[in-house]
């Protein structure tokens, strides 16, 4: 499949998805997100993958919302039919057993805001504007905003935000506990990147069984959580990276994963 929106890179073990349609803001239409499902099929399939990060072409915009363009004519069934695909795509992506990271380097709207919840750490560089502007179109977000920006932010900021439609600016982001760290636009994907190769040195089944269990575990009561935790930790010591881990630290060297 050739991709005329979506760069996809890969620095050793980091990859980096670029969703790059400038004219329109990366806005994501049907075609952007197939192309994007591709991309996450490819890094799912890079067994050498150990983090991904997904950012924006262009100067403005991370991604400026779901294309209202090809929107505005929906009817009932095309509207059901687009969200689902965007709930499917994001949910491949939030699947990955890598850590994935949004590197916000401008407007992120409405499906923009979206995808970057759908990532599991969002740095922001001092340009950007995060918000859910759907109910300004007089509809609602479709692509998971309603309950991931629940979830990352709280319920009464996540009202005020999806009622007023009003987005906000990196600081406010951070404040608010959406963006990770507010970083000057030219540092924004090298921060990315640096934190995607420290991650990438660690243990990669650990990581995996981090990411499964802080995101399975978050829907749980804390008793079931905690059991889910105490099982992976338990199976950790199963693999021949824990062996290593352990000996690593012990003989006061580096340790060699196999991912294994
Ligand atoms: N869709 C399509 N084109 C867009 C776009 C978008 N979301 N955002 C920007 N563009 C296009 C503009 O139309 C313009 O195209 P040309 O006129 O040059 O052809 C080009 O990108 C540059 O934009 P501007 O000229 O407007 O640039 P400015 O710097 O003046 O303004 C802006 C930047 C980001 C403030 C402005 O473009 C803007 O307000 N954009 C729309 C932001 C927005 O409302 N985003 C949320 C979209 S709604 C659902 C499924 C999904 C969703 C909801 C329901 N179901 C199926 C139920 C999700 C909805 C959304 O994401």
């Amino acid at each position: 499949m050739t991709s005329e929106f979506i760069k996809l890179e890969f620095d050793g073990p980091v990859a980096l998805i670029t969703i790059d349609r400038p004219k329109a803001l990366n806005a994501l239409n049907a075609q952007v997100l197939s192309e994007l499902d591709h991309a996450i099929g490819q890094v799912a399939a890079h067994a050498d993958a150990r983090a991904l990060v997904i950012t924006g072409g262009g100067e403005k915009a991370f991604v400026a919302g779901a294309d209202i363009a090809e929107m505005a004519q929906y009817t009932t069934a095309q509207a059901l039919a687009f969200a689902s695909r965007g709930h499917q795509v994001f949910a491949r992506l939030e699947s990955l057993s890598i850590p994935t990271i949004a590197a916000v380097n401008g407007f992120a709207l409405g499906g923009g805001l979206e995808l970057a919840l759908a990532c599991d750490l969002l740095y922001v560089s001092e340009k950007a504007k995060l918000g859910l502007p759907e109910v300004s179109l007089a509809v609602i977000p479709g692509f998971g905003g309603t309950q991931r920006l629940t979830r990352a932010v709280g319920k009464a900021r996540a009202r005020e935000l999806i009622f007023t439609g009003d987005p906000v600016d990196a600081n406010k982001a951070k404040e608010i506990g959406l963006a990770l760290e507010v970083l000057a636009p030219e540092a924004l994907l090298p921060r990315c990147k640096e934190v995607a190769h420290k991650i990438a040195t660690r243990g990669p089944v650990a990581v995996a069984q981090a990411k499964r269990v802080i995101e399975a575990g978050a829907d749980l009561p804390l008793k079931d959580a905690n059991e889910l935790e105490r099982q992976a930790f338990a199976l950790l010591f199963g693999t021949d990276d824990q062996k290593e881990g352990m000996k690593a630290f012990l003989e006061k060297r580096k340790a060699a994963f196999k991912n294994a």
